[in-house]
């Protein structure tokens, strides 16, 4: 899979497989409450607030969710914030 995402191959398998643990109704798309989960699960505390802020900054086609490749710019930029 060939991505700009600045992950390696392999991390992107591993994403994919957290992408659909998340996306818990299977609709391609992690939204405001599957996101929610996935912050608790990564140590991450978030208001809603915070997290519509993310939602609306990633969700590139404003669908209402994360699909996977706004998914993986959201790790990406989570990933980069995270060695400060
Ligand atoms: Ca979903
Ligand atoms: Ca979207």
């Amino acid at each position: 899979m060939a991505t700009n995402s600045g992950f390696s191959a392999q991390e992107v398998q591993e994403l994919k497989e957290k992408f659909t643990t998340f996306d818990t109704n299977n609709d391609g798309r992690v939204d405001a409450s599957e996101l929610l989960e996935l912050t608790k699960t990564l140590g991450e505390t978030a208001t809603q607030e915070e997290l519509d802020f993310v939602l609306k900054s990633f969700d590139k086609n404003a669908d209402g969710g994360l699909d996977f490749t706004e998914f993986l710019e959201l790790m990406n930029t989570l990933r980069s914030v995270g060695r400060n």
